[in-house]
């Protein structure tokens, strides 16, 4: 077995080093492997390969939730409540704009990362003013907003297509798209997981719709719940199918399965462990070539892990956030923000170079 094992490895080894691209079946000896320390050097050795040096980014941010009211009922998610129950909120555009111009006198952030539940209680013109009003406050802050599956739920609200609502969002200001609401492809897991939701395919063709028109997105899987090594190697490898088909992914995000105030919890479903968020950051950075970047998500994986991760394959953390409401709902015990000096330090501890970048990785300032 364990010869075996490292006749795998070295073979992807070979491969790595004569640039030939990874499959399926390396895909899976990469998830089998418990060799976490060889992944990690594979994974950085590929990454530098590619181009990638000591930069590690992270972007000044604002996170905002416009409603976490919805529909949907995923059973991995602790956020989502319906209009009824103590707790619901959905924000005006108004108030949207009042919450990020009261935080723009305390951080200079370049992004707002804006997304939220599938209300049905509101309309696709809801939508289109949030962002124009925000648009229209800050014009210099880049709008990164709705999950591809908030994009469908306007489709349903609106009666017009994936295409029309990104078109229509993006004149009113919108920039790019969050990676969020992938979770895991194969139909087996979403049956699971999140039966209420629309089919992955859909996923699929809203991203490769909105890089048609030219706005760039990010993609992400929750892992660390039901799916089989198999179905995670799909999931990246459908991502690098599209992402070969339209260059339009900016960044991967591993996202781990957090199980507090989840049905999951009540099933006596624990954090993954960290030796296994090292294997996702090492295993998409080597199968996902042709994405520039993977960020090692703090508010996720906590400080410590993230430095490590920074040698295992990923150069990003992210960015300071402030207030995380997500993943902080199932259990996550990271702080919901965190200032530039302090991601600046972790990553200069970590060995790196910081360096500060707007959301489409233009670079902002550098610390050497
Ligand atoms: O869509 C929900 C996932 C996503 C849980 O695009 C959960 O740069 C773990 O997408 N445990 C939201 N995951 C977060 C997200 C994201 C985060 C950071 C950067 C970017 C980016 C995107 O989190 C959801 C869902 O897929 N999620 N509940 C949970 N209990």
């Amino acid at each position: 077995m364990a010869v075996a094992e490292l006749s795998g490895l070295g073979l992807i080894r070979e491969k790595i080093g004569a640039n030939e691209r990874l499959d399926f079946e390396d895909g899976l000896t990469l998830m089998e492997s418990d060799d976490v320390l060889q992944l990690g050097e594979l994974a950085d050795a590929a990454r530098r390969r590619r181009g990638g040096a000591d930069e590690v980014y992270f972007v000044q941010n604002l996170y905002l939730n416009q409603t976490n009211v919805c529909r949907v009922k995923c059973k991995f998610c602790a956020f989502a409540v319906t209009q009824k129950q103590e707790g619901a909120y959905t924000y005006t555009g108004a108030e949207l704009v009042e919450d990020a111009l009261r935080q723009r006198e305390l951080t200079g952030f370049t992004e707002i990362h804006m997304v939220g539940g599938e209300s049905p209680h509101v309309d696709f013109d809801y939508y289109v003013d949030i962002i124009r009003k925000l648009n229209e406050a800050m014009p210099e802050v880049h709008l990164k907003c709705f999950t591809a599956s908030e994009i469908h739920h306007m489709t349903k609200l609106s009666g017009l297509t994936h295409e029309e609502v990104l078109r229509e969002l993006r004149d009113a200001g919108l920039g790019s798209l969050p990676g969020g609401g992938a979770e895991v492809f194969a139909d087996r897991v979403r049956r699971l997981v999140a039966p209420g939701k629309e089919h992955p395919d859909v996923w699929i063709d809203t991203h490769r719709t909105a890089h048609g028109l030219g706005i760039p997105t990010h993609c992400t899987m929750l892992y660390g719940h039901v799916e089989t090594y198999e179905e995670r190697v799909d999931h990246l490898l459908r991502l690098r199918d599209l992402q070969d088909e339209t260059g339009g992914f900016l960044a991967f995000i591993p996202l781990a399965f957090h199980p507090e105030n989840t049905v999951f919890e009540r099933r006596g479903w624990t954090f993954t462990p960290g030796s296994d968020d090292l294997k996702l950051i090492a295993v998409s950075r080597l199968l996902l070539d042709n994405v520039p970047h993977v960020k090692a998500y703090w508010i996720m994986m906590g400080l410590p892990l993230a430095q490590v991760a920074l040698h295992f394959g990923a150069d990003d953390v992210q960015g300071t956030v402030v207030r995380e409401e997500i993943f902080h709902a199932a259990g996550a015990e990271t702080e919901t923000e965190q200032k530039i000096e302090e991601l600046v330090r972790v990553i200069q501890a970590a060995g790196r170079v910081p360096v500060q970048r707007d959301t489409l990785y233009n670079e902002l300032r550098r610390w050497e």
